[in-house]
């Protein structure tokens, strides 16, 4: 069997796994620092690249790489780059592909500290920013300007469940000669395929979907080229944000079952968002699976799946959210999405809190706003949840 051309869920199990001498059905975890060299002169090769052997973890690692190699199949890509966390690979993003003067056109409701970095401390660097709704395709165009190096898309984005149009992203960007990078997080590889899309750089945030666990807390950078896997490889390796082996080992084994937790997931999500969208206190809700989603058929077309995120709102606004988050049993209240239990969140107070209260007005982070990721637990018992919650607001 050619597993490079296997189905999606057989690469889950299969695909960059290593043959080890003991033929071990699972990536062993090799928890080293460093690799012993044979000689002086394989050492020699090794740095100078004419050896393709392991040196130092920070560099690589067999277990990382094991992930690595995964990652980049299952999203088309050139080669991977796993990191500590999805903050460093935003951040190893922007120091790879900026530089002082250069300038980014961004989507306006990312996650929240992924723009605060931007606006808060890399424009010390002299990086310049504009954020705008990229919903809006035109606006992009008049956005970007003769500095403009990256075109930054989170789709659907955090936590406002906008989907923005990759394929016309693609073909702005690569008119104007610039790069086009999307945050992947709230879809994973199996709901959409963003390098397909015309996309030159992809990264998550591993902690959600892809660990799926709440147990760890990773990144990955996926390149759609050789020259621009190298330039984030090398700044990767120079920040020292590399991921840990054991870490590493943590999310191939989420990773496995990413397929059918995220058809769980996002099965139950259309039942909660059916249940939500009628219940008399809510006012709004947006879930890429309903027709009142604004973007729906755009979703339906960049997207295999509707995921599992949902925002809403409350005819009683935000001391109805409040009331609503102190009265849920099941649902965890807490930040982070994408694993197996369900959680709730306030965005305007918790995520997005350090952005300004104009820029979040902006972009569309109302104070209302209740954010609630779905997990895969009987929808029954979430609804119920919900239910008796709702009946307090
Ligand atoms: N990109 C997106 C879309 C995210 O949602 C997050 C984290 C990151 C990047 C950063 O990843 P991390 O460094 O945490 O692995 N999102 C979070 C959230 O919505 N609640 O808590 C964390």
């Amino acid at each position: 069997m050619n597993k490079e051309n296997s189905g999606f869920s057989t690469k889950l199990i299969h695909a960059g796994e290593i043959q080890d001498q003991f033929g071990s059905a699972t990536v062993p975890i090799y928890q080293t620092s460093t690799f012993s060299f044979k000689s002086a002169e394989e050492g020699a090769k090794c740095f100078a690249g004419e050896s393709d052997g392991y040196i130092y973890t920070r560099i690589g690692n067999p277990t990382i790489n094991a992930l690595e190699e995964q990652i980049a199949i299952l999203e088309n890509g050139y080669g991977a780059i796993a990191v500590s966390s999805g903050m460093a690979a935003a951040t190893t993003i922007y120091l790879s592909l900026l530089s002082s003067g250069d300038h980014i056109v961004s989507t306006d409701a990312i996650y929240g500290p992924a723009r605060g970095v931007m606006e808060k401390q890399f424009v010390r660097f002299g990086f310049q920013s504009t954020y705008i709704n990229t919903t809006d395709v035109e606006a992009i165009e008049k956005a970007i300007r003769p500095n403009t190096k990256v075109l930054y898309i989170e789709t659907p984005a955090n936590p406002t469940m906008d989907i923005t149009d990759l394929k016309a992203c693609a073909e702005i960007a690569h008119k104007h000669k610039i790069l086009l990078v999307v945050d992947n997080t709230f879809c994973s590889p199996y709901l959409q395929n963003p390098l397909d899309l015309g996309a030159d750089v992809v990264f998550h945030s591993m902690t959600k979907f892809i660990n799926g666990h709440a147990d760890i807390v990773a990144g990955i950078i996926i390149t759609k080229e050789k020259n621009l896997y190298h330039q984030l490889r090398t700044m990767m390796i120079n920040m020292g944000c590399n991921m840990d082996p054991h870490q590493a080992y943590m999310v191939l084994r989420g990773l496995k079952t990413l397929a059918i937790r995220i058809d769980r997931a996002q099965e139950n999500a259309m039942k909660v968002a059916e249940f939500l969208e009628k219940h008399p206190k809510v006012a709004w809700l947006k879930y890429p699976g309903l027709k009142s989603h604004p973007q729906y058929e755009l979703g339906k077309k960049q997207m295999k799946g509707d995921g599992s995120m949902i925002s809403f709102g409350l005819k009683s606004g935000y001391e109805g959210a409040k009331t609503l988050m102190n009265h849920v049993h099941l649902a965890l209240l807490a930040v982070s999405l994408g694993g197996v239990e369900t959680l709730i969140q306030h965005p305007a107070s918790m995520t997005h809190s350090k952005v300004s209260k104009e820029d979040k007005q902006k972009a569309g982070i109302t104070d209302d706003l209740i954010r609630f990721a779905v997990g895969i637990e009987d929808v029954n018992d979430i609804i119920e949840d919900l239910k008796q919650g709702l009946e307090k607001c």
